[in-house]
């Protein structure tokens, strides 16, 4: 690996790396760094005033994961997954997500509860989501594709988080005002835990909201629309290859009242997110309530973020 970048042409630290010179350090070509940002969204830079990329601490850390996997002979795509779970091994809250996961070993349903209500307390539950039970089923996800664990121990896994995710939602306090939110899946889609994940937290904040099942079809989300009028509907979709199904829910109901947001692995690239209807929601419960907060103020009069 080069090291290259001396000189007075050096960006100062703090304002991040050019890409020539992240480039350089790291070894990898500027066009592959621009491409696995827009195929993989890893890392998301900063920009300077001019537009330019700046690559951070955090980012050229990502970046060297993502050459190190690729250099072991693995597909972008899936290197740029396995990058996801390393860097939550350098999680804070690693100890937490170890202590979920040997709770998952042990199929010990209360062990895992207990740890999700200490960090509940601890940090609040959207926090508790981004920091630990996200993070612990990507690694249920690694470990199941690993052989480490099977398909019982990933399901009894999701059952734990899913029940401890309606447990939070039906003890939360009554809704601030009629708006609801509507949360559903793509089509095609099964994966249920992030608009669970966001509709325990928008209930605990005081949002009305609705959560569709897995697969919600076109019909259910146009009947649920003209039921509820909703402020807001959210579309999730974690499939890549169901990502159109996904965006054409965007577009079902882009003609009623109503705010349009979207997020999920399908959409986690740049590229993947060109001419969809609506608002990205990014990667993190904490910021994903925030912003459908701020967009849908009248649903929420007397918010008060969570601590931590
Ligand atoms: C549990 C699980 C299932 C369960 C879902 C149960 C349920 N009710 O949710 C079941 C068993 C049904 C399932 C089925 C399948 N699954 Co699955 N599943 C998982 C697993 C282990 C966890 C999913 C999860 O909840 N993750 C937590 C999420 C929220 O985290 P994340 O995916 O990293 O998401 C990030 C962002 O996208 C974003 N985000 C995602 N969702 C949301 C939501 C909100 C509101 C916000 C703000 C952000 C956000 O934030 C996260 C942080 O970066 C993942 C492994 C993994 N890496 O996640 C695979 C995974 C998602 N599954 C996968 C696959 C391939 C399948 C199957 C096709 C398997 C098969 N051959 O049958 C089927 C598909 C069925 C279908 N039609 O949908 C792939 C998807 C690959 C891809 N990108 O296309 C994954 C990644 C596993 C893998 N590495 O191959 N699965």
């Amino acid at each position: 690996m080069g090291d290259a970048v001396t000189g007075s042409d050096r960006t100062p630290r703090d304002q991040g790396l050019r890409i020539r010179e992240a480039s350089e350090l790291l070894g990898v070509p500027a066009v592959t760094l621009r491409s696995w940002e827009l195929r993989y969204g890893l890392p998301m830079t900063l920009r300077s005033d001019g537009g330019h990329r700046r690559y951070t601490e955090a980012a050229l850390i990502q970046l060297g994961l993502m050459r190190d996997e690729i250099a072991t002979g693995q597909q972008a795509s899936d290197a740029a997954q396995r990058v996801r779970v390393l860097l939550d091994e350098l999680s804070p809250a690693r100890a937490r997500i170890d202590a979920v996961m040997a709770g998952s070993d042990r199929r010990d349903s209360s062990e895992i509860e207990a740890v999700l209500q200490e960090s509940l307390d601890d940090r609040g539950l959207a926090a508790t989501l981004d920091e630990v039970v996200l993070p612990a089923m990507r690694q249920i996800g690694s470990w199941w594709e690993s052989g480490r664990c099977d398909v019982a121990q990933e399901q009894f896994t999701t059952a734990v988080v899913r029940g401890w995710l309606a447990r939070m939602t039906t003890l939360a306090p009554p809704a601030a005002s009629g708006q609801q939110v509507l949360l559903a899946t793509g089509p095609r889609d099964m994966h249920t835990l992030g608009i669970e994940a966001l509709g325990a937290v928008l209930r605990t904040q005081g949002t009305g909201c609705r959560v569709l099942g897995a697969r919600t079809s076109l019909r259910d989300l146009a009947a649920a629309v003209s039921a509820t009028e909703p402020a807001a509907v959210v579309i999730v979709s974690h499939l890549s290859t169901q990502r159109r199904s996904a965006i054409e829910s965007l577009i079902s109901v882009s003609h009623a009242e109503c705010l349009t947001f979207y997020c999920g692995n399908a959409f986690l690239s740049p590229r993947s997110r060109q001419q969809v209807p609506g608002v990205y929601l990014g990667e993190r419960m904490v910021e994903a309530a925030s912003l459908i907060q701020r967009a849908v103020p009248l649903a929420l009069p007397s918010y008060a973020p969570e601590a931590g």
